[in-house]
């Protein structure tokens, strides 16, 4: 058996030199320190021999085992070393190859109408405030001079959760806010997504809306048309000519609409305009006593303007878009047109 063990030993040395890779490796090992290996089979046969000579050979049979567990870990860690030099050798970098191109995504048109209106809003001195999207009854209609019984109140218009809370169906609830925490100068603009149960090609569920709010002494329908105009000719073009309309609103008074002439046909009358030469644009108005009153500002002293503008009806014109849905689908195919 002593024999057999150095026999074994001798041949275990030149196969661990002629190991050249990592399978190689754990297939030699396997073969001698596995559970069936020769190393084992050596253990095992321990028990045949008679009882004087087996604590020498058990000795000797171990530090073969030991021998051949360090000479294993020593050829394991060339084999390794090896190896990944063979891999960074063949992974090499070539810094001259032309990189891959990277998808780059854009801004959503609605994304770009914003950004444009804030830059605007800011260069005529306004900051912003965003309110909640969910609004009392209070802030959303009464406090805006909208009584209990006005059409706008209407289940088919207003997404009610409760008796009491709502989504908000204007921002308009956010320059209340603002005038019940701060005083008078005031000059805020308040963007964000508004609610409306209200669905065709030009009207969606939820929609964008940018007002706009300013109160001091003094103000009048003056400012109020500067404001807006200089407005209309920052969206659209510095020559772009605006008229006001008189109209409604229960929250302004006197309230105007805003056109500006059709940009497509220069105010000859064409398909966009509906062959009237003006487009619609914007709303605004002097800010109602009642409303500066329940923003707990006096209006004996203080007046007020104010604006709205649908930012998807701003990005349908500009862009060209026909349908609000398109805005909303996130069809790759329009998207990737706003880069
Ligand atoms: C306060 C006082 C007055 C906000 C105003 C409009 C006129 C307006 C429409 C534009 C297109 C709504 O999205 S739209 O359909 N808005 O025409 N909005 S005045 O007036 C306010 C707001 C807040 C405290």
């Amino acid at each position: 058996m002593e024999e057999n063990i150095k026999l074994m030993q001798n041949q275990l040395s030149l196969q661990l030199q002629q190991i050249s890779n990592s399978k190689e490796f754990f297939e030699l090992q396997a073969k001698y320190l596995g559970k069936s290996g020769e190393i084992t089979g050596l253990m095992k046969e321990l028990g045949k021999v008679s009882k004087e000579e087996r604590p020498a050979l058990g000795k000797l049979i171990n530090s073969f085992k030991v021998w051949a567990e360090n000479e294993f870990s020593y050829e394991l860690k060339k084999i390794g070393k090896k190896e990944l030099e063979e891999k960074y050798k063949s992974e090499k970098i070539d810094i001259s190859m032309p990189s891959k191109s990277q998808k780059v995504g854009s801004l959503h048109p609605i994304t770009l109408i914003k950004k444009e209106m804030i830059e605007i809003f800011e260069g005529l001195g306004f900051s912003m405030f965003e309110g909640p999207e969910i609004e009392s009854d209070y802030y959303n209609f009464t406090a805006l001079n909208v009584p209990k019984d006005h059409p706008a109140r209407d289940m088919q218009d207003t997404f009610f959760i409760n008796a009491e809370m709502l989504l908000r169906t204007q921002t308009s609830p956010g320059q209340i806010r603002v005038m019940e925490q701060r005083k008078p100068p005031i000059k805020v603009m308040v963007p964000g997504k508004v609610f409306r149960s209200d669905d065709d090609a030009t009207h969606s569920p939820m929609f964008h809306q940018m007002e706009g709010l300013v109160v001091d002494k003094g103000l009048t329908v003056c400012d109020l048309y500067g404001v807006l105009d200089n407005l209309a000719k920052a969206l659209f073009d510095k020559n772009t000519k605006t008229r006001l309309r008189p109209s409604f609103f229960p929250f302004t008074e006197p309230s105007v609409e805003v056109d500006v002439q059709c940009f497509n046909c220069s105010g000859a009358g064409c398909k966009l305009c509906k062959n009237t030469g003006w487009i619609e644009v914007l709303g605004g108005g002097m800010v109602h006593p009642n409303v500066l009153k329940n923003g707990g500002i006096d209006p004996e002293i203080y007046t007020g303007l104010a604006l709205g503008v649908g930012m998807d009806r701003i990005a349908m014109l500009k862009y060209g878009i026909p349908n609000i849905k398109l805005l909303f689908e996130n069809d790759i195919r329009l998207l990737k047109q706003f880069k």
